[in-house]
């Protein structure tokens, strides 16, 4: 770990005491820690009790074969019917599930539980109308907007697998998520508006589709923009057709605990992405449960706001599975972070919990808090961080600017795997330090271990496992299980290894430090290094290329991309780092655009031929080159250092 790191997480020192009423309060008290460790089980088989089972379960878990745990053995269930139906049928159909803002000003839609009913099942009766069956795999390609949600529950309604890809991938990133998984249906929009103008997904599923032979059989259509697309007869078929005409009776099916969910893909150490699969019953526990707990939500009386975009994990757990089977009032907005639209919204609905990312936070630092502070923010009480480590500085402004030094800030560590929020403070419990997640939450084991699977114990760094099964915790990655053991945990026997470096303080809280492998987290976006190299190097120009995620004020970490160039390139033309920057953005999405590219005459190897990243990395940090000792021919790094001086 970089001892730089450490003391520059633990220079503010102050601590903040959760609020005495909320405290009182509170959800969840202090004891939960000490009932969890005695009977974690039991704990998680009260968590479950709050949904509404079609049958109840014979075993909490099955933990017989690990790392394949089962759980709520026997139970039946139906995601859809608890985060809808159960509302309405408990008399709550006229309350807000959504509160949905679009991109455009004015553009609004306030959907009730009793409408979100009606919706899912139209929407499921239409699926089943396009041959949609139990099992089958559905892909959604959506923006922000409320039939995303429709579609999501829908299929879960079904028991048909959803895998959403965020809208802001390429055509080819879709095309091998359909393939992988197989689906033969895909929904999508004519496309959505993105910084107040119009932008097409359609022609993107149509590039993907041609890709995947006759893999996809239909593809569904919401009319967003009313944009020109190209129609297949044969195969494109209208939501407002197909859903609008369908009934809004539906009856649901009852699954197993263990029936899949959804798989969401996520990067990994190679190039191609890991399809993490979610299963109904435990998944929904742990979602549902945490997000009661941590939010500390209060369904009468909170306006959630969860800013993630659905195409991410956070989006899955936190915006449509745990709200909705906590009947919560929230907001959902379609566009991205603009100056005060934000805080408009904030101050326009009364939110009341606010979830985000320390990107967006970081970019808010940067345009100065005038624009926050000329609205009113005073409904908020409670505000969540997540995707990255939060940096004390803007821990702190958001806790002061934000949440006008009143609301408690709660520093949410878990991953796409994990399904569910692992380390967090307690709201109403837990007195915060900036720039830490605090404690594994109750019924949660982590620890931070050294290369011996040996606790590190208080005061040190190492690497962050999770030592017990947990309800959401993934399945195996889709078709592939040998790939599941050798990737969380293989790397010691029993411990899962979630791949992030950690530090326990001299009070035993727990301080994230970041990926310890090659992936990057760009803006809470995990990015491998290996997808972007295979993206330059499938440019016709370039040879050779490494990618490192460098320390960024505003992003987390960046994109910082070396390339040797064909000899035939020449050297490139002067256009030749935008042209590489495009390629990468139609390769994969904009979001791996490199921030930097460097034309450079060798890359450092080692003698055996792997890419040294990390004095790459010093050197887009702009850091003393470190040991170069086991490079093949080390005077390769001042070629590399030369290049980087005479940079413009
Ligand atoms: C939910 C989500 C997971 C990786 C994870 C870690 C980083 C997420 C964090 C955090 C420090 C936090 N991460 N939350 N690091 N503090 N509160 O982001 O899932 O996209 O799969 O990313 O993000 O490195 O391993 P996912």
């Amino acid at each position: 770990m970089s001892e730089q790191t450490l003391s520059n997480l633990s220079r503010e020192d102050r601590r903040f005491e959760p609020p005495a009423a909320l405290a009182a309060g509170a959800n969840v008290k202090e004891e939960a820690y000490a009932r969890a460790d005695a009977d974690r089980e039991a704990f998680w088989a009260e968590a479950a009790e709050r949904l509404e089972w079609g049958q109840k379960w014979d075993q909490v878990l099955d933990w017989s074969n690990p790392p394949f745990a089962k759980w709520f053995v026997g139970g039946t269930l139906n995601a859809s019917v608890n985060c809808v139906d159960r509302h309405v049928d408990a008399g709550n159909g006229d309350k807000v599930a959504l509160h949905w803002v679009g991109e455009p000003e004015d553009d609004t839609r306030d959907i009730t539980y009793a409408e979100l009913k009606d919706l899912v099942s139209k929407a499921a009766n239409a699926l089943t109308d396009l041959g949609v069956q139990k099992g089958d795999r559905v892909a959604i390609y959506m923006p922000m907007i409320p039939e995303v949600v429709v579609a999501m529950l829908a299929c879960a309604r079904l028991g048909a697998p959803h895998t959403v890809v965020f809208g802001g991938f390429s055509a080819d990133a879709l095309a091998s998520r359909i393939t992988d998984c197989e689906a033969h249906v895909v929904i999508t929009s004519d496309g959505g508006y993105r910084r107040g103008a119009a932008s097409a997904l359609k022609p993107a599923v149509d590039e993907a589709v041609a890709k995947t032979g006759d893999l996809v059989r239909h593809v569904l259509v919401v009319r967003r923009t009313g944009q020109d697309v190209d129609w297949d007869d044969a195969r494109d078929v209208w939501w407002h057709d197909a859903v609008d005409a369908a009934s809004s009776e539906h009856e649901p099916e009852m699954h197993d605990s263990e029936h899949p969910l959804y798989v969401m893909y996520t990067s990994g150490t190679t190039g191609k992405p890991k399809g993490i699969l979610h299963t109904t019953g435990g998944y929904l526990t742990g979602t549902s449960f945490t997000h009661w707990e941590v939010f500390d939500l209060k369904p009468e009386t909170d306006v959630y706001w969860c800013t993630a975009d659905v195409g991410w994990v956070t989006g899955h757990s936190y915006m449509v599975y745990g709200p909705l089977a906590n009947g919560a009032t929230q907001v959902m907005y379609e566009g991205t972070p603009e100056k005060g639209r934000w805080w408009q919204i904030v101050q326009d609905y009364g939110v009341t919990i606010f979830y985000t990312a320390p990107t967006a936070i970081r970019t808010f630092m940067k345009q100065g808090r005038e624009i926050p502070d000329s609205y009113d923010m005073s409904s908020l009480r409670l505000l969540g961080s997540v995707g990255e480590p939060i940096n004390p500085e803007a821990y702190v402004w958001y806790r002061e600017v934000i949440g006008g030094d009143r609301c408690p800030i709660v520093d949410t560590w878990w991953q796409t795997e994990t399904g569910q929020i692992m380390i967090s403070p307690l709201p109403g419990v837990t007195a915060g330090k900036p720039g830490s997640a605090m404690k594994a939450l109750p019924g949660i084991a982590a620890d931070v271990v050294d290369d011996e699977a040996r606790s590190v114990g208080n005061g040190n760094g190492g690497y962050l496992v999770l030592k017990e099964p947990w309800p959401a915790m993934l399945r195996t990655l889709w078709g592939d299980d040998q790939r599941f053991k050798d990737t969380y945990w293989s790397r010691w026997e029993g411990l899962y290894f979630a791949g992030d470096g950690a530090k326990l303080d001299d009070d035993g809280d727990i301080w994230l430090l970041g990926r310890v492998d090659d992936v990057m987290n760009v803006s809470g976006h995990r990015l491998s290094t290996t997808e972007i190299e295979s993206a330059l190097v499938s440019h016709p120009k370039v040879a050779e290329a490494a990618v490192v995620g460098a320390a960024d004020d505003t992003t987390g970490q960046a994109v910082c991309a070396f390339v040797i160039l064909r000899d035939s390139a020449g050297d490139g033309g002067e256009d030749i780092v935008e042209e590489l920057r495009k390629h990468v953005a139609k390769e994969i999405g904009a979001i791996a655009k490199p921030r930097q590219i460097m034309v450079v005459p060798e890359l450092p190897k080692t003698r055996s031929g792997k890419i040294m990243r990390r004095l790459l990395k010093d050197v887009a940090e702009h850091r003393e080159v470190g040991d170069v000792t086991t490079l093949a021919d080390s005077t390769v790094m001042d070629l590399i250092k030369d290049k980087e001086s005479s940079a413009p």
